[in-house]
């Protein structure tokens, strides 16, 4: 029997291959509409408006390709639209984030940036929501459980008063509520045929895919059932955010000297093997191992390209086939790192590091991390007068894709010093002094994978690098890589209170224990491990079992 077809509308706006791969897992086709005048609109019977990014940029893609006319037809005829993250939003009067673009206007609502005094933004992870007038009567919308969580990633959003979600509601809407710290905000509408989420289905593992499969199926309303989140002994925490604790499974992944593909994991850096010969660690292949933590429940998974693979087009890139690859089968956030610069293939061409993230947006990757070409950009907006140029990657790739998607890698390590006045970067009291007793350190900027040493300070990069546009910091730490030891607090602390924008605590971990105490003791945002996930000595689940069971709260996927 031939699959049913779903339409998707590409205005070419990020990663539609994660949605594609989720609608086709569940056994339907996917067909794109890239202009307004396609017939196909016309006779689609189940139509899905995906967007990341920019409202503007969304918007204006979105009226260019002559979409509103048709579309407003579309959703006359009685047929089921689903709108996603930005796509949401277009369904809004219009945003703080593009004044001069107007949405479609069929909620008279304005969306607004969250604040970021008391939490940081963007909003990027995991949140619940609730259905309050189908809740209170045991039933929910379109598979959407209070006590799942869905991810959502966004800095603006319909942020609302309880007076107006009443005049929404009298106006035949139904809302879901999400609440990140003390801001309502809209997290789904419905009303007749439209359907629409601020969060990402296809991202949400098990739980968003129930939601996909609702709407394609058309079931609307159903009963409220338990699952796996509500079950617990001990007392759980509520976060200030309402955000699960993240747990984000890396994957360093490089070709070793035999060629292959190969997820490896270094001490302080350093890849190879102590033993003779010194090779390459191999502990596994890396669409294999990505596949194996999503399924144990990692929240997001990250690939770091730790060798630039040279001498082949870009295109042709290895870590491309990875993503599609892990893209197919791992339904939550992909980060890649590594090369996303201005490059040039060896047969001249130059391509600017904003097609490379395209290239990468368009296998599958929700973000894309930056880590020497992050410290490039710092030191040239210092050498600039600390005036940005416009023009570098973390500008480029965040005005075309959104902050969220633009992610620094940060690589520092300590550097003691005995007198704060002969240093110019931000200092913290060390609670353990240096090798020659030094009471003071900073944390001295790597780059080319701890290599190249800058004279610059991790706190000072991160800054710039918020100005410039980067929506979240990887922040690895390469005294501690590959210790076991935990985290290094007293650097999460100190990147913490430089910047607003989500910071995931990366090197050190050994053990659960360590996750739970990077929460405890830091504000970081997410936790990710390597080594001890690619040794076999805990699974992710292992991890959030454990911090369950020490009252963290954290997400448990459906089954
Ligand atoms: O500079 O933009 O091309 O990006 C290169 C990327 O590769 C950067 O993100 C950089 O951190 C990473 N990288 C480069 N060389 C290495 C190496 O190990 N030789 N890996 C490397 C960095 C650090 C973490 C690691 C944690 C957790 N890996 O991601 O996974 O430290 O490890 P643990 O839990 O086992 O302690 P560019």
């Amino acid at each position: 029997m031939a699959k049913e077809i779903v339409h998707i509308i590409d205005v070419e706006s990020g990663n539609l291959r994660s949605l594609q791969n989720a609608i086709e897992y569940l056994g339907y086709e996917v067909t794109f509409i890239k202009d307004g005048s396609d017939p196909a609109l016309q006779t689609a019977s189940k139509l899905i408006l995906p967007g990341v990014g920019n409202f503007g940029h969304f918007v204006k893609q979105f009226r260019e390709r002559n979409f509103v006319e048709p579309v407003q037809e579309y959703i006359k005829t009685g047929k089921p639209l689903f709108g996603i993250c930005v796509g949401l939003q277009t369904f809004f009067g219009g945003s703080e984030e593009s004044k001069d673009v107007e949405g479609l206007g069929l909620i008279d609502l304005q969306l607004s940036k969250f604040d970021d005094s008391d939490k940081s933004v963007p909003h990027i992870g995991w949140n619940s929501l609730s259905v309050p007038k189908y809740n209170k009567d045991g039933k929910t919308l379109y598979s959407m459980y209070p006590d799942s969580y869905y991810y959502f990633v966004h800095s603006y959003a319909a942020v609302v008063s309880d007076s107006q979600i009443a005049k929404i509601e009298s106006q035949g809407w139904d809302l879901a509520i999400g609440k990140y710290a003390s801001e309502k905000f809209i997290a789904a509408i419905s009303k007749d045929n439209i359907f629409a989420t601020q969060f990402h289905p296809e991202k949400s593992g098990l739980a968003g895919l129930k939601i996909i499969q609702s709407f394609l199926k058309q079931d609307k309303v159903s009963p409220l059932k338990s699952n796996n989140n509500t079950k617990s002994d001990v007392k759980i925490e509520t976060t200030p955010t309402g955000l699960t604790r993240r747990v984000i499974a890396c994957l360093d992944v490089r070709t070793n000297d035999q060629g292959d593909l190969v997820v490896t994991k270094g001490d302080q850096y350093d890849v190879r093997e102590k033993s003779e010969g010194g090779d390459v660690r191999n502990l596994g292949k890396p669409v294999e191992m990505a596949e194996k933590y999503y399924k144990q429940g990692a929240d997001e998974v990250t690939f770091l390209n730790i060798t630039s693979f040279r001498n082949s087009p870009i295109r042709d890139a290895p870590m491309l086939d990875v993503l599609k690859l892990a893209a197919k089968t791992c339904f939550v956030p992909l980060t890649v790192g590594g090369g996303i610069k201005d490059v040039v293939d060896p047969d001249g061409t130059k391509v600017s590091a904003l097609e490379v993230a395209s290239l990468y947006f368009r296998a599958g990757a929700d973000k894309i991390s930056i880590g020497s070409d992050a410290v490039n950009a710092a030191e040239s907006y210092i050498a600039n007068g600390n005036v940005a140029s416009g023009t570098t990657p973390i500008e480029t790739i965040s005005k075309a894709y959104g902050v969220q998607a633009v992610v620094i890698s940060v690589d520092p390590k300590r550097f003691y010093v005995n007198d704060p006045k002969q240093c110019k970067y931000n200092l913290i009291e060390a609670k353990v002094p240096g090798p020659q007793g030094e009471k003071y350190c900073y944390y001295q900027v790597t780059s080319q994978g701890g290599r190249k040493v800058h004279d610059l300070g991790a706190f000072e990069l991160c800054q710039i690098c918020e100005k410039l546009g980067a929506g979240e910091v990887l922040l690895n730490c390469i005294d501690k890589d590959g210790s076991n030891s935990g985290y290094d607090f007293e650097l999460i602390n100190q990147i913490k209170s430089a910047v607003s924008i989500p910071v995931i605590a990366s090197s050190g971990a050994g053990k659960p224990v360590h996750f739970e105490e990077v929460f405890k003791n830091t504000k970081a945002d997410a936790a990710l491990g390597a080594g001890m996930f690619h040794r076999a000595e805990y699974t992710v689940k292992d991890v959030k079992s454990f911090m369950r069971e020490h009252g963290l709260l954290v997400r448990i996927d459906d089954t």
